[in-house]
């Protein structure tokens, strides 16, 4: 049977959303408190960037970074001091200024 995509969205479970919550205060440095911030946790940790090969270790996957057309082996695709998926999850541009939007 082939499950795919869905399968994936509704594999919610707490191991992946521990490996979230550590890689979410590894980029803020506090626990998730808001909503805004377990909105950002849940987005790192299913996007597949907390599981999938991340060469350059900036929390955005490899095949994320195709899509994204940011550098899979340089952490900071632009140089401006922020990790492409710090920005990716701020909303800013990982491949320049200003923002995604
Ligand atoms: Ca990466
Ligand atoms: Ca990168
Ligand atoms: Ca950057």
């Amino acid at each position: 049977m082939a499950y795919g995509l869905r399968q994936k969205a509704e594999n919610r479970n707490l191991n992946s959303e521990k490996v979230g919550i550590k890689t979410f205060k590894s980029i803020y440095n506090y626990t998730p408190k808001t909503t805004e911030d377990w909105n950002a946790m849940q987005a790192i940790t299913y996007s597949g960037s907390a599981r999938e090969k991340d060469s350059d270790n900036d929390l955005l996957s490899d095949e994320m970074e195709l899509q994204y057309g940011t550098n899979p082996n340089k952490a900071d695709t632009d140089g401006d001091g922020h990790k492409d998926g710090e920005e990716i999850l701020g909303g800013y541009n990982p491949k320049g200024s200003g923002n995604l939007k």
